[in-house]
């Protein structure tokens, strides 16, 4: 893969995911981060106005979660086959569901109380039923297997592991009572490349 450039804001927010994919992977590109003036001069050139933007020689390409997908394919993280995809995918598109329909009404929320009742909702709803569907799915790992779709880590397991931070950025505790989840979680943050990443990444609130 030739060097590319990813540009975001200085958080983890949309880019996390394609970063941890090139983290992981040990690949070398540009992690650009704008801040203030310097988003406002370059959005009129993006390619929707919006970041994260990837470039790759001479073109832009948009929208999040196409990154993380092509960035995935490309360093062997998308499975072996379709139906491993299909496993993988089926974790992102539910991550990305709660993100567009729980955590983005909460982080919007200006209100401090009303702020407090949308986590309180959250939390004791729907996170248990997204939090149970995780759960569910790496119970069907098979015995000795460590990562999502076996032995193999993908782009599923980056999706958990970036979206239960993404979680706890809210105060909110993804892991009381499920084991599972933080042993996986506590799994993959494990692996060097990861650790080291989490370690000297900009901290950052989300
Ligand atoms: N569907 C797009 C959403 C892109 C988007 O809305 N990005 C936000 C940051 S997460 C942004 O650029 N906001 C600044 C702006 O619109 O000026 C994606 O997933 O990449």
């Amino acid at each position: 893969m030739s060097k590319c450039r990813l540009t975001y804001f200085n958080s983890r927010g949309g880019a996390e995911l394609a970063r941890l994919v090139l983290k992981c992977k040990g690949i070398e590109f540009e992690d650009e981060r704008l801040e203030g003036d310097a988003w406002t001069q370059r959005k009129p050139d993006t390619p929707l106005g919006a970041l994260p933007v990837l470039k790759i020689g001479d073109k832009e390409y948009c929208q999040s979660a196409a990154i993380a997908r092509y960035l995935a394919k490309e360093n062997g993280l998308m499975g072996a086959n379709n139906l491993e995809a299909l496993r993988i995918e089926e974790m992102m598109e539910m991550f990305a569901e709660m993100l567009n329909r729980e955590l983005i009404k909460i982080y919007m929320e200006k209100d401090d109380d009303k702020k407090k009742e949308l986590v309180k909702t959250f939390s004791e709803g729907s996170l248990q039923k997204y939090l149970d569907f995780v759960e569910k799915r790496l119970k069907e790992i098979k015995e000795g297997k460590a990562f999502l779709i076996g032995d193999k880590l993908s782009l599923g397991d980056l999706v958990i592991i970036d979206g239960l931070t993404m979680i706890g950025a809210f105060k909110i505790d993804p892991f009381k009572d499920r084991t599972l989840l933080k042993a996986h979680f506590d799994r993959v943050g494990a692996i060097p490349e990861i650790a080291k990443w989490v370690k000297e990444r900009p901290a950052t609130n989300f």
